[in-house]
C-alpha cells in the first residue's frame, strides 16, 4: 500500500479511439498492396467533434482516459454504468497484485483479475496491467524467501502473470513504488535487498514475457520536480534508456493532497522524463476536495507533453476511493458529475486533435497470385495513437495458411477469428482457420512506422 502522508499516484492517459475510417486496400497474393496501394487511408484532417464521455474527449488527441475498477463492484449496475461510459481504459485496482494472483508459491489465481480483463475487453476497453513487483500486498510465502530464492521468485511470477495475459494488456506496472520517499535512494525492502539490479531484471524479464506490452516504472510523489525522489526516479530511468534496459514508460501516480499538493512544475517533469525517449503516463489520479482547477492543471499537464498518452483516476466515484473521506474524484456517491468532471472533459475537449498519420499499405506492387492460390486482402480497421487494426479476408481456399511480415519496428499485438502464432520478435504472423470463417484481424503496434504488413496466402 502506499504511504499514508503521501499516497502514489498514477496516471495514465490513454490513447484515445480516434476513429479511423478508412478504406481498406486489397493485398493480394503475395504481397502487401497493390500498386494502387495507394488507396489512401482516410485522413484525419476533419477534427472529431467535442467528446461528451472522458474517454472520447482523450481521444480526439490520441490519449486514453482511465479508471481504477474493482472487482467486487462489476455488480453494481450504478458503477458498471458509469465507468463503461466514460472510460476507455481500465486499471484493476487490487486484482493483478502479487497477493492476488500468486497466494501460495508457483499457484496463479486469475478469477478476479480476468472479472475485470473480460469486462473491460467487452466493453472496448484496454488494460493497464498493475502490478508485478511491490513491496506491499505480499502473500506471506513471498515474504519468507531472501536472495536468490526471492529473486527467482520474482522472475517467476514476472513470467507467470504476463504470459496469462500475454499480448493483450497495453502497458504493465512492472516494477512500482521503489523509490524512498525522502533521499532520492531506493526503498529499502525485501526485493532490494536482493541486490540492486532487481529492478532492471524485473524489466527484462518482462520485456521477454511479453514484447508487445509498454513496460512501465510506476511511483508516487515524483510529479514535482525538484523533489529528491523525482529526481532519484529520473536518474535511473535515465540509467536505463542508456544502458538499453527495455523501459517504456514512467507512472506518475499523482495521489495529490494538501500534504503532497499539485505543484505547477509537474509539467517540467513530465518534459523531462520524456526527453529521456520514455512515454509518461498519470496513473492513479486523485485530488483531496477535487477542485476543478486542478484537475484542469494536470490534464492541461499531460496535454501539453506529447508522450504523456494518458490519464487513468484511481476509482470511479468518491465513495469508491480508497480515500473516500477525500472526495477525491470526479463522480459523487449518487454517480452525479462533479465541477472537477466538467473541468476535465472540457480541457480534453478543448486540446489539438490527433496528429498521427493513418497507416498505409506498402508501396511495392503485390505480384499476381499463382492459379489455385488463395488471395488475402486487407483493409484499414480503426487506428489508435499507438497501434491499428486491420481486417483480412482470405478468399480462393477454405483452408488456407497466410503470412504477415511487418516492416520494423512495428509488432503484432494480437490476432482474433483465427489461429495465429508469431515469432519471437512478434514481427511474423502464421494464421490458419479457427472456424470463424475466412474474415479475421489482427491489431499492430506501429511503434512509428504505420506501414502495413506484406501478406502470402498459401492453400493448406
Ligand atoms: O486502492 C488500493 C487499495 O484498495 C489497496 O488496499 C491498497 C493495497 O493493495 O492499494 C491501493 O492502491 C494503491 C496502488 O496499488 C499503488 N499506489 C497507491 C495506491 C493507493 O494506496
Amino acid at each position: 500500500m502506499a504511504p499514508s502522508a503521501a499516497p502514489g499516484v498514477r496516471r495514465a492517459l490513454v490513447a484515445g479511439v480516434v476513429a479511423a475510417l478508412s478504406l481498406g486496400i486489397a493485398v493480394a497474393g503475395t504481397t502487401g498492396a497493390d500498386a494502387a496501394g495507394s488507396a489512401p487511408v482516410a485522413s484525419t484532417s476533419t477534427a472529431p467533434p467535442p467528446g461528451t464521455t472522458l474517454g472520447t474527449a482523450a481521444a480526439r488527441s490520441g490519449r486514453y482516459f482511465g479508471t481504477a475498477i474493482s472487482a467486487s463492484k462489476l455488480g453494481d449496475s450504478a458503477y458498471t454504468t458509469i465507468a463503461g461510459r466514460e472510460f476507455d481504459m481500465v486499471t484493476p485496482e487490487n486484482e493483478m497484485k502479487l497477493d492476488a494472483t500468486e497466494p501460495r508459491q508457483g499457484q496463479f489465481v486469475f478469477t478476479a483479475a480476468d472479472r475485470i480483463f473480460d469486462w473491460a475487453v467487452q466493453n472496448g476497453k484496454r488494460v493497464r496491467g498493475h502490478t508485478l513487483v511491490w513491496h506491499a500486498a505480499e502473500p506471506s510465502w513471498l515474504q519468507s524467501l531472501t536472495g536468490s530464492a526471492l529473486r527467482q521468485a520474482m522472475i517467476d511470477h514476472i513470467n507467470g502473470v504476463m504470459s496469462h495475459y500475454k499480448g493483450k494488456i497495453y502497458a504493465w506496472d512492472v516494477v512500482n513504488e521503489a523509490f524512498s520517499d525522502s533521499t532520492g535512494g531506493r526503498r529499502d525492502s525485501n526485493w532490494q535487498r536482493t541486490g540492486d539490479d532487481w529492478i532492471e531484471v524485473a524489466f527484462r524479464t518482462a520485456r521477454a514475457a511479453d514484447p508487445a506490452a509498454k513496460l512501465c516504472y510506476n511511483d508516487y510523489n515524483i510529479e514535482n520536480w525538484s523533489w529528491a525522489k523525482t529526481q532519484g526516479v529520473y536518474n535511473m530511468v535515465k540509467d536505463f534508456t542508456s544502458r538499453g534496459v527495455p523501459i517504456d514508460c514512467v507512472g506518475f501516480q499523482a495521489h495529490f493532497n494538501s500534504l503532497t499538493p499539485y505543484s505547477a512544475d509537474f509539467r517540467t517533469t513530465l518534459r523531462n522524463f520524456a526527453a529521456l525517449g520514455v512515454d509518461v503516463q498519470i496513473t492513479e489520479l486523485d485530488i483531496q476536495g477535487a477542485p476543478a482547477t486542478t484537475y484542469a492543471n494536470v490534464v492541461n499537464d499531460c496535454l501539453a507533453v506529447p508522450r504523456c498518452n494518458g490519464i487513468t483516476v484511481w476509482g470511479v466515484r468518491d465513495p469508491d476511493s480508497w480515500r473516500s473521506s477525500d472526495t477525491p474524484l470526479l463522480f459523487d456517491g449518487n454517480g452525479g458529475k462533479k465541477p472537477a468532471y466538467t473541468a476535465v472533459l472540457d480541457a480534453l475537449n478543448a486540446a489539438g486533435t490527433d496528429p498521427s498519420p493513418s497507416p498505409t499499405p506498402p508501396v511495392s506492387p503485390s505480384p499476381t497470385p499463382p492459379a489455385g492460390s488463395c488471395t488475402a486482402t486487407l483493409k484499414a480497421g480503426p487506428k489508435w495513437f499507438d497501434r491499428y487494426d486491420l481486417v483480412v479476408t482470405v478468399t480462393g481456399s477454405d483452408d488456407w495458411i497466410v503470412t504477415m511480415t511487418l516492416p520494423y519496428p512495428e509488432r503484432f499485438i494480437s490476432a482474433w477469428n483465427a489461429a495465429t502464432t508469431v515469432n519471437s520478435a512478434r514481427s511474423v504472423m502464421t494464421a490458419r482457420p479457427d472456424g470463424h470463417g475466412d474474415t479475421w484481424g489482427v491489431s499492430i503496434r506501429h511503434n512509428g512506422n504505420r506501414t502495413w504488413p506484406t501478406v502470402t496466402c498459401r492453400p493448406a
